[in-house]
């Protein structure tokens, strides 16, 4: 009897290891843009939040040149690793569709976040904000800065990047407007996102428009070096500035006027919804369908909507306005 018992309890344990076994974590890869940008840091901390409620396992990484090439490598590496998703922010939106096709023909989820890919080459896009809004506001943000007249700029992130470029592209639908007949965008330039070549492309235009009145930068390295480069340039006031920038970056230039206003997400709840999409992906409770929902921890059912073009893609919140008022309670949020 007492030997019964010994292989029954023996038999109980190995069949409640077996589900242990069976359950791996899963795995996400996550890409994005660049190393070193505090964006990003950002929103692998939501990353981090939601592993800590799913209990998935992930990895990070960025080019240190923002390029596409090093986009490429990065996921290559995650197709020999076998992670169970890609969760990506495109420094190419075209450039990465080619080795994303690899991936998901290896049963790898793709979500692109923040940044979208092609949507031949991923399953889902997370858009941190309706891009036609964030044109919107940053127009309007920068005829009120300006008086309504006059040049005014735009200093990018990289030419391949599909979120500035669908900003941009609303801008300049918004500044065809009537209202807007007083301003002229005399040019578009390209920092890369990387703040020496940021920095570099503000001086040139301020060598080379001697009458710019605003700059608009919709990224957050763009607005942070541009704002360096006006207040070293003396130029305070005079060329006034608006665009997304991180409130950690931005705080000291709010506060001194070189900046009166911008706009940006919350970064860390982009990356939170990102990593929800992909662990519902891969647990196969969505396939990336317009009109499905799936639940995104704190902030709830996130709906898959028609992007227009018929393509799914979901939206995680709105631009919030940071002024000289409200910028020191945010300044060690984000
Ligand atoms: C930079 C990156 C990122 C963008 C933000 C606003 O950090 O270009 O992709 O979303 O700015």
């Amino acid at each position: 009897m007492r030997k019964f018992f010994t292989l029954f309890l023996a038999a109980l344990l190995v069949l409640s290891a077996v589900p242990t076994m069976a359950e791996e974590p899963i795995t996400i890869g996550v890409v994005y843009k660049q190393t070193g940008n505090p964006f990003f840091q950002a929103a692998v901390s939501g990353f981090e939040e939601a592993a800590g409620e799913l209990g998935f396992e992930f990895i990070h990484n960025g080019p240190a040149d923002s390029s596409n090439e090093g986009q490429i490598q990065i996921i290559e590496g995650y197709i020999q690793q076998e992670v169970d998703a890609i969760a990506i922010s495109a420094n190419d939106a075209a450039g990465v569709v080619s080795v994303l096709q690899t991936a998901m023909d290896a049963g790898i989820k793709v979500v692109s976040w923040d940044s979208a890919v092609n949507p031949e080459g991923r399953n889902l896009n997370i858009d941190p904000s309706v891009a036609e809004n964030i044109g919107r506001v940053l127009v309007e943000e920068i005829a009120a800065q300006i008086g309504g007249e006059g040049q005014i700029a735009i200093l990018s992130a990289g030419a391949t990047m599909d979120n500035q470029n669908t900003w941009i592209a609303y801008m300049q639908e918004e500044l065809a407007k009537e209202e807007y007949a007083g301003i002229e965008l005399v040019t578009i330039v390209y920092g890369d996102d990387l703040t020496d070549k940021s920095y570099q492309e503000m001086q040139g235009l301020i060598d080379s428009y001697p009458d710019l009145k605003g700059v608009v930068s919709p990224t957050t390295v763009g607005i942070a070096a541009a704002a360096t480069c006006i207040q070293d340039n003396g130029l305070t006031g005079q060329i006034k500035l608006t665009g997304l920038g991180l409130p950690s970056e931005m705080a000291e230039y709010i506060t001194a006027g070189v900046c009166e206003g911008m706009y940006l997400w919350n970064p860390i709840d982009l990356g939170y919804c990102a990593a929800y999409a992909c662990v519902a992906l891969v647990d196969g409770e969505i396939e990336g369908a317009i009109g499905e929902t799936f639940e995104a921890g704190r902030l709830g059912a996130i709906e898959i909507r028609d992007d227009g073009n018929g393509n799914p893609f979901s939206v995680v919140g709105d631009p919030y306005r940071f002024t000289a008022e409200n910028i020191d309670e945010w300044k060690d949020v984000y």
